[in-house]
This record gives C-alpha cells, structure tokens and sequence, in this order.
C-alpha cells in the first residue's frame, strides 16, 4: 500500500491544517452514519490530505478554493484563518468543550445539578476549588466535597461484601430475625459498584414505629462505631407514623474501620415486610429496567412502585391517573412478575 508521511511536519501551511484537523476531529466525534457531520468529516478529510500535498503557502481564500477537492464551505474557513489567524467556529468549540466540561465536573459533586451547575459556570467558576470557596453551599454538596476523591472511586465486590457484614452485624444485633440485603448494582452482579445500597426489613414488622426502631437502632450502632462517618439525609420521625405502612430512608458517608479506608456513598432502607419484593425490585433496578417495568404495569392498567403492584388504575386524558387502584402484590419479586404475566428475571438480567 501507498504510505505517506502521514506524521512528517508538513512544511507550508501548518496552521491551516491543525484547525481543519480539530474541526475534522469534533466532527468525527458528533457524527452519526449519514449524517451531516459524517459527510463533514469526509470532506475535511479530503481537503486536508490536499492541503498537504502542497509545496506552498495559501494565502487567500481564493488560493483555497482553487486547490483540487477543498470546497467552497472549507476555503471560507481557511479565508477566515488566513485573515483572522484562526477559523471562528474554533472559538465557540472550545468555548462549549470548556464549558461541558466544567459542567461535567461541578455536577460529579454530590448534590450538585445541571442546573447548579450551569449557573456556577455562568458566574465564572471553574475549578473545585472555586466551588469551594462558594458561601452558600448545601450541607450536602460541602460533604460531597469534603470526600469528592473517595466517592469517585468504585468499589469492588469484595468491599461491597465488608459493608454488608458491618451492616449485617448491627441489625442483627438488634434482633436475629432482621434481614439485611445488598441491592443496586451489587445484586446485579456488577464488578463494582458506585455505592451501596441497602434493604432492610423483617418478617411480619409493617408499622412505622417498630420500623423506625429499627432504623434508629442502626444509624446510633454504626455513627457509634464510627463507620457512618456524615450524613447527606436523614430518616425523619413524626408521630402520626405509627400505624402507617412507612419507608425509612437513610443517605450517608461510611469507612471501613482501619488505614488507608475510602468513604463511600452508602444508602439504608427500613420497609415494611408487606412491600419488601416491591423495594427489593426497585432498588436492585437497574433504572431503566424500572422504568420499562413500570410503563409495562401501566400498559396493563396496573400501576407499579415501590410499595406494590396495583391494579384497577384509572386513566384519564394524557394517561392521568383517576384513581390509585389497590394493592395487589410486592411481597416478593416473583409475585409482582406473576401478576405481571412475565417471566421472572434473576437480578443479574435486570441490566439494560
Ligand atoms: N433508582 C431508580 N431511579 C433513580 C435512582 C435509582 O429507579 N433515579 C433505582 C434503580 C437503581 C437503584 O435505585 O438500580 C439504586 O440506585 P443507585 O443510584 O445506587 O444505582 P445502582 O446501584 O444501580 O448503580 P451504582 O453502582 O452507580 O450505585
Ligand atoms: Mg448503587
Ligand atoms: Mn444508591
């Protein structure tokens, strides 16, 4: 085959060329077969490997548009390098590859959104730092933070399994029967996970106030023991809980005991035994698993959540629920994919 010396320096028109291969190189990365971009992409390439085999310097557009294979779209960009020293589309690229990613990076903290985001970027900030030095942080967004390097790092099955018996241990402690299962991505078999997500609940135990027991019993065991070291959304108690059917939910900071430990990202439910198949469902996911199941549900006239499979569900205009419709499965997994009709899907085939 024909080589050329795709890496030598070319000797004329340098410049022109490394903007054109910038363009030709966000174009490849945007492009989708067929499309605009992908013809771009073609064309850039053609044009570049022309320019290179010149033996002299353009030097106006009109010199562009004269060199075989460069079209009338790319002399104007050589035009404006050649006038302006540099193509003007260069300048909103990387003013929006700037901005994506510092965007990026501001939402990669914890309790930090698009929009928090966009707006921190639109008032100049552009580090952590920066951020850092906001006065108007959320407690939340100050731990992310404070531990923004370890809550990055995912965490291998074997860890995820050190937590569990940690976790296991304390709930235990409290009564034997209590169970305590590892969900999220962790059930579903994934190498390693981003946190850890847990379900807690125990036979036959519905109400708030002994869930509540529960939950309070954990949370005191584990800060005591030092292993939940912040907290990013604590369970609330109010009395009229009691005889209610209430999910307990705890977000928070945890560390193995011992050196050289990182912090994870650690989630705690307390649910009444009665939906625990519906919970289990729903926090092992994976989301988009949850979201097919539940557009399944209501396909059926049955509506799906975290508390149940319901069925006799009204819709009005615009699939607008009438009613509630009443609970008709959720104590466990494999009774919701009965109700359903479907086959029953191991944990490990709920990745989309
Ligand atoms: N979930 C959901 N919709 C959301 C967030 C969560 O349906 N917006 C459900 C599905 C998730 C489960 O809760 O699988 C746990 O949420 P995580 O954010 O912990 O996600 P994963 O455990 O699946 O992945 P990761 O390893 O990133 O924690
Ligand atoms: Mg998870
Ligand atoms: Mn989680």
């Amino acid at each position: 085959p024909h080589v050329e010396g795709q890496n030598e320096e070319p000797a004329y028109n340098k410049a022109i060329l490394e903007q054109l291969k910038i363009l030709m190189d966000h174009y490849d990365t945007i492009k989708t077969k067929g499309s605009k971009e992908h013809f771009k992409v073609i064309n850039y390439r053609k044009a570049i490997t022309a320019i290179r085999a010149l033996d002299y310097e353009i030097t106006s557009e009109a010199m562009a548009l004269k060199v075989p294979r460069v079209g009338k779209k790319i002399a104007q960009k050589i035009g404006e390098c050649i006038a302006l020293g540099k193509i003007k589309k260069l300048d909103h690229l990387n003013w929006d590859q700037e901005r994506s990613k510092v965007e990026t990076l501001f939402r990669s903290i914890y309790g930090v959104g698009s929009e928090m985001a966009t707006d921190w970027y639109n008032k100049g900030l552009r580090t952590l730092d920066d951020v850092r030095k906001l006065p108007d942080l959320t407690k939340n967004q100050i731990s992310g933070l404070k531990y923004y390097d370890d809550l990055l790092k995912r965490i291998p099955r074997a860890e995820v399994e050190e937590i569990g018996k940690v976790v296991s241990a304390s709930a235990t402690k409290l009564h034997p029967d209590i169970q305590v299962q590892v969900t999220g991505s962790y059930r579903r078999g994934q190498p390693d996970c981003g946190d850890i997500d847990f379900v807690v609940a125990r036979p036959d135990i519905d109400f708030g106030g002994d869930l509540f027991v529960i939950m309070d019993h954990i949370l005191k065991d584990l800060i005591s023991q030092g292993f939940l070291v912040d907290h990013l959304s604590l369970p609330v108690w109010s009395d009229e809980m009691e005889g209610q059917m209430k999910h307990f939910k705890y977000m928070g900071i945890c560390k193995l005991p011992g050196e050289g430990q990182v912090h994870h990202h650690i989630d705690i439910l307390v649910v009444p035994w009665m939906h625990l198949g519906a919970v289990l469902l729903y926090f092992t996911g994976n989301d988009i698993r949850n979201r097919s199941m539940r557009l399944l549900a209501s396909n059926r006239g049955m509506r799906l959540s975290d508390k149940g499979l319901f069925a006799g569900v009204m819709r009005g205009k615009n699939r607008k629920k009438i009613n509630e419709g009443h609970w008709v499965a959720g104590r466990t997994e494999k009774e919701i994919f009965d109700y359903l009709k479907i086959k029953y899907l191991e944990p490990h085939e709920r990745e989309c």
